[in-house]
C-alpha cells in the first residue's frame, strides 16, 4: 500500500503470527504425541506370565537344529496378565534391567511406538531399568554407538513415523568379527537383553545372535517389521501366529491414497495412463492391498504371473511329442501383451486413460530375468571375497562389468565345468538396454539380496508395452471408440447422413454404443480409399471435414506418467492400527524379556479382530528357518511369505479384475480410501487383505 512502511524482516520473524504459521508444531503432531495407545487386556495386569503352548508345531529343518541347538526347542509362548504374584516372581520380573534396541533395514511406520511400549513397560516394572537405542542400525551395536532412551524422547516421537529417533541401517552381524564386537558392546553396556526390530533377514540374525549370546546371559528378541508385509508366520498345521508385520498398513494406505488421487485425476482429464510402481522387494502384498484399497484398473501380482501356464504352447509341444518348459511362468513379452490387451479394450470404449499398479519385485518372477538375477548374485558374491562392494569398486563402469562377464563366457568355452555364465547368457544379456543391464548389475544389499528399488522396472515394461501398442496401432486393432451420439451429432452438423457413412467407417455400426473404426482404416489415405471404394466420395473429392474429425478422434495417443511409491509411504506417520499394534508389540517384548525368553519374536494374534481380542505371544524364530539362496549359497533364513494365490484376498482381487478394468461404457469403479488420519472413525480401519484372509480361517 502506498505510504505504508513494511515491517523489517527481523520484526516479521519475531511476529507471533509469523512464528505460529511457521512453527514445526501443528495440531495433528500435537494430538499424535499426546495420545497414549490402548493396551491389550492381556498386557494390562501389573505383571505378565508366559505359558508354553504345545499345540503349535513346526517342521524343523535339520540345519536349524544343528546351528541353533539352544533355541530350536523353544515353544510358542502365550502371555497372560497377572495382578498378584509371589515374591520370587516379582523380584525376578521387576529386577533392574539394561536393554538395547536397534532398528534394522528399511523404516516402517510404528517403530517409535515399539520403543515407547518397551520403555513404558520396562519403567513400570522398575524405574531404574535403562534402555539404550543403538544408532544407525546394527552398525551401532558393532561400533558401540548408542543413546539412552528417555521419557522426553519417547514423548517427542510417540505415534510418529520413521525411525528418526535412533535411525536405521542395513548392516548384518554375520561374521565372527562382527559377532565378537557386538558381544563386546553388550558386555560393556551390561545388557541383559537385545531387541532387534527388523524384517526376515534381521530376525534370522536375531536368532543366530540369541544362540551366540546365551553364554553371555544376553537375551535376544525379534520384532516383525517391514512394510513389505512378508513376515507372516504359521505353524505346520497352518495356524496363523503372525498375520502381518508392522508398517504394512500405513505404507499401503499412503500408496493407496496417492494412487486413488491419480485415478481421480486420470478419469477427469482422460489423457494419461499412470504407471505406478509400488514397493515390496519380492512379495506383492503391498500391490494386492493397494488394488483392494483403490480398485485401480490393472494391478500386477508377481506371484500370479509366475504361476501362469501357457496351455497353447503345452498342447503344441504335446502334438509334437515334446515338452515346452518355457510354457510355465510368464515372459516379459507376454506380460506386455497382457497389459496392452487391457489398454486396447479400454480405448475401445473411449477410455484411453487409467491406472496400472506394478509391484516393485515383478521382474524377479519373470523367468528370463530371474535367471539373470540368480546368476549375477552368485557371480558378484563370488567376486566379493573381502568386501561386499569389491565387484563394484573394481569394475566402476558398465563396460568394465560387461568385459568381466565376457571373460567368464570365454572361460565357459574353455572349461566345460564352468557353467555360471556361458556364451548364450552373454549374448542375451547384451540384447538388454544399457540402463537395465546397469540395474541388474547393481550392488546387492548386505544380505546379498537384489535391490529392486534401484531398477526402473516400469521403464523396461513400458518400453515393451509402447512397442506392442505401436504394432497394434499399425494393424488397426488399437483404436479409440467413438460415442454413437457424438458421431451422429458431428456428421449431422455438416449435413451428412450418419446412417450412410456409419457402415463404411465402423466395424460395429449395427451394434455397440462405442463405434470402432474398421481395422483397414489406419491413415487419412486408407480412410479416403474406403470412402471412394464405397462410392461416398469421388477420387477427386476431399474427405468431408466431419468424417475426418471422427477418424482423428479414433487415433489413440498412448501418453504415460510414471510414479514410484515407496520411500514416501514408508515415512508416513502410522495409521491408528499400526500405532496400536506397535505400542503393544513393545509391551510384548518386555514381557518376553522379563520372563526370561530368548530367540523369540514378539507378535500379536487376532489382529483382524476387535482390539479387545488381540493376543500377544512369543514365536520361536529358530523352527521357522529354511534354506534359501543368499550371495550364491544356500543359507538358513527365516522364510519370506509370498502372496498366497489361494488366499481369499487374492481370489477376490482376481475375480474383480474385470470389473476394475472397467472396459465397458459404464463408469470406472474406483474406490477412495482417503488420507491417513489419526482421529475420527475412518481411522479405525485395518488392512483389507488381513480382514479378507481371516474369512477363510473363520470357516475352518
Ligand atoms: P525391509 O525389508 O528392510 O523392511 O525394507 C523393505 C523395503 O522398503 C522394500 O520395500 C524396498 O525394496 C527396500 O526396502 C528399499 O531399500 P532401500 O531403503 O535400501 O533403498
Amino acid at each position: 500500500m502506498p505510504g505504508k512502511k513494511s515491517l523489517s524482516i527481523e520484526d516479521l520473524i519475531k511476529n507471533p503470527g509469523v512464528q505460529a504459521a511457521t512453527s514445526n508444531e501443528n495440531m495433528e503432531l500435537i494430538e499424535r504425541r499426546l495420545n497414549i495407545p490402548p493396551k491389550c487386556k492381556l498386557l494390562s495386569g501389573r505383571y505378565t506370565k508366559l505359558i508354553d503352548n504345545d499345540h503349535f508345531k513346526f517342521d524343523i529343518h535339520n540345519d536349524a537344529s544343528k546351528l541353533l541347538p539352544d533355541i530350536i526347542n523353544n515353544k510358542v509362548q502365550m502371555i497372560t496378565a497377572l495382578d498378584t504374584a509371589d515374591d520370587a516372581f516379582i523380584e525376578k520380573y521387576c529386577r533392574k534391567l539394561t536393554i538395547g534396541i536397534v532398528f534394522s533395514g528399511g523404516p516402517a511406520p510404528g517403530g517409535h511406538n515399539v520403543i515407547a511400549g518397551l520403555y513404558e513397560a520396562a519403567k513400570n516394572a522398575n524405574p531404574e531399568t535403562r534402555i539404550y537405542g543403538f544408532l544407525l542400525g546394527p552398525d551401532g551395536i558393532i561400533e558401540n554407538e548408542s543413546i539412552e532412551i528417555t521419557a522426553d524422547l519417547v514423548a517427542a516421537y510417540r505415534n510418529l513415523g520413521g525411525f528418526t529417533m535412533i535411525k536405521t541401517g542395513r548392516a548384518k552381524i554375520d561374521t565372527k568379527k562382527k559377532v565378537a564386537l557386538s558381544r563386546k558392546t553388550c558386555k560393556n553396556l551390561g545388557l541383559d537383553a537385545l531387541v532387534i526390530v527388523g524384517g526376515d533377514d534381521s530376525n534370522t540374525n536375531a536368532a543366530f545372535l540369541a544362540q551366540e549370546m546365551i553364554k553371555d546371559g544376553v537375551q535376544v528378541i525379534g520384532v516383525p517389521k517391514t512394510i513389505d508385509g512378508d513376515i507372516q508366520v504359521r505353524d505346520a498345521d497352518g495356524n496363523v501366529l503372525c498375520a502381518m508385520s508392522f508398517g504394512f498398513h500405513t505404507a499401503a494406505r499412503a500408496f493407496a491414497n496417492a494412487i486413488s488421487n491419480l485415478c481421480t485425476d486420470s478419469s477427469s482429464d482422460v489423457k494419461y495412463w499412470h504407471i505406478c510402481k509400488v514397493m515390496g522387494r519380492v512379495a506383492s502384498h503391498l500391490a494386492l492391498e493397494v488394488a483392494l484399497q483403490t480398485h485401480a484398473n490393472m494391478t500386477l501380482i508377481s506371484e500370479d504371473l509366475a504361476d501362469y501356464t501357457d496351455y497353447k504352447r503345452i498342447n503344441k509341444a504335446k502334438e509334437k511329442g515334446t515338452i515346452d518348459y518355457t510354457a510355465y511362468g510368464m515372459t516379459l513379452r507376454h506380460l506386455s501383451r497382457v497389459i496392452c490387451n487391457g489398454i486396447v479394450r479400454r480405448a475401445a470404449v473411449n477410455k484411453n486413460y487409467g491406472v496400472i499398479v506394478i509391484p516393485e519385485g515383478v521382474l524377479e518372477f519373470i523367468n528370463e530375468i530371474q535367471v539373470f538375477i540368480l546368476k549375477l548374485n552368485t557371480i558378484i558374491a563370488e567376486y566379493n571375497e573381502t568386501h561386499d562392494n569389491d565387484f563394484h569398486v573394481n569394475f566402476l563402469l558398465l563396460d568394465d562389468k560387461l568385459e568381466y562377464l565376457r571373460q567368464l563366457a570365454r572361460r565357459s568355452r574353455e572349461d566345460a565345468s564352468f557353467k555360471i555364465w556361458n556364451t548364450r547368457d552373454d549374448e542375451l544379456f547384451n540384447d538388454i538396454p544399457a540402463f537395465f543391464q546397469e540395474g541388474l548389475l547393481t550392488e546387492r544389499d548386505s544380505h546379498g539380496n537384489f535391490q529392486f528399488s534401484q531398477v526402473e522396472t516400469e521403464r523396461v515394461l513400458l518400453g515393451l508395452v509402447k512397442d506392442y501398442l505401436n504394432i497394434l496401432k499399425e494393424n488397426g486393432t488399437y483404436k479409440i471408440g467413438i460415442e454413437r451420439s457424438y458421431y451422429k451429432k458431428t456428421l449431422e452438423q455438416e449435413g451428412l447422413d450418419p446412417a450412410f457413412f456409419g457402415p463404411i467407417l465402423f466395424k460395429n455400426y449395427d451394434g455397440d454404443d462405442y463405434l470402432l473404426v474398421k481395422e483397414s482404416i489406419i491413415s487419412v489415405k486408407t480412410l479416403k480409399q474406403a470412402l471412394v471404394k464405397a462410392g461416398a466420395i469421388s477420387a477427386e473429392e476431399d474427405v468431408p471435414a466431419a468424417v475426418n474429425k471422427i477418424y482423428k478422434k479414433s487415433v489413440p495417443n498412448f501418453k504415460t506418467q510414471i510414479h514410484f511409491y515407496g520411500y514416501d509411504g514408508r515415512g508416513n506417520d502410522p495409521t491408528r492400527f499400526d500405532c496400536n499394534y506397535t505400542y503393544n508389540l513393545g509391551f510384548t517384548v518386555f514381557s518376553l524379556i522379563a520372563n526370561g525368553s530368548t530367540g523369540q519374536m514378539a507378535a500379536i494374534r487376532n489382529l483382524e479382530m476387535d482390539f479387545s481380542l488381540w493376543e500377544p505371544i512369543g514365536i520361536p524364530i529358530a523352527p521357522l528357518m529354511h534354506l534359501e539362496e543368499r550371495k550364491g549359497k544356500l543359507t538358513l533364513v527365516l522364510e519370506k511369505s509370498l502372496v498366497d494365490l489361494n488366499s481369499v484376498s487374492f481370489r477376490v482381487v482376481k475375480s474383480l479384475r474385470e470389473r476394475w478394468l472397467a472396459a465397458t461404457p459404464d463408469e470406472d469403479n474406483y474406490r477412495r480410501p482417503g488420507p491417513i488420519r489419526f482421529t475420527g472413525k475412518g481411522e479405525e480401519d485395518k488392512p483389507i487383505t488381513l480382514v479378507l484372509n481371516a474369512l477363510d480361517r473363520a470357516h475352518q
